[in-house]
């Protein structure tokens, strides 16, 4: 005798694989997921001791979590200074994939001198269409162990592109990190639905049996 293919043993592993997509975990996204760039779109200016030593600009994505401390040094920070007042830094990060971002995390210098004073963001889904805009004004870095200032962003979803333009009313711009957190963009994925048509073609097979039979 054959055994029969029942409808329930199909349907439940596709109804589990689509709740599992549609409960994403929340990430954070750094250095280990993302990766930033300076834009060619930075005034002219210095950009001090930043790169001193063989630092990269990875220094805006490396803390390790949201609530995480750095201390601020040579070896953790980014400073700008615009050669004119208007003029600022502008980074543009890629996500590799598109997320719904929630939270932006920024980590501020600790003083009026040289802290960002405004930070414009442009979020782009992944064929680069502007899905949102954010202009922010962070508040000053606690001091001695700078912690991110958490903005709770208006919910720019499918974005894998992000453009920030950061500058200082005195023309400095001194930060630690930039960060977001963030889920994977609810885009079903080609084996999902590969699966559902299994599925389906193994419902319409059992369905075949049973009237053969
Ligand atoms: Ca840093
Ligand atoms: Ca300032």
């Amino acid at each position: 005798m054959k055994p029969k293919l029942s409808i329930a043993a199909i349907l439940i592993p596709i109804a589990a694989l689509t709740c599992q997509s549609a409960v994403a975990a929340t990430t954070y996204l750094n250095e280990s997921n993302i990766t930033v760039a300076v834009g060619s779109g930075t005034s002219p200016g210095s950009f001090n001791n930043t790169f001193d030593n063989g630092a990269t600009i990875n220094k805006v994505i490396d803390a390790p979590s949201a609530d995480a401390e750095e201390i601020h040094s040579q070896a953790t920070h980014i400073w700008f200074t615009a050669a004119q007042t208007g003029g600022g830094l502008e980074l543009l990060f890629d996500f590799q994939i598109e997320y719904d971002l929630s939270v932006l995390h920024f980590w501020n210098y600790t003083s009026e001198g040289y802290d960002v004073d405004n930070v414009d963001f442009s979020f782009y889904d992944g064929s680069n269409v502007l899905v949102g805009s954010l202009s922010v004004a962070p508040a000053l870095g606690s001091y001695p162990g700078i912690r991110a200032e958490d903005i709770a962003l208006d919910a720019p979803l499918n974005v894998r592109y992000v453009t920030a333009f950061l500058t200082g009313s005195n023309r400095q711009v001194d930060f630690q990190n930039i960060g977001f957190t963030a889920t994977v963009s609810a885009v079903p994925e080609p084996s999902t639905y590969a699966l559902m048509v299994l599925g389906l073609a193994g419902i319409g097979l059992a369905t075949r049996r049973r009237r053969s039979v």
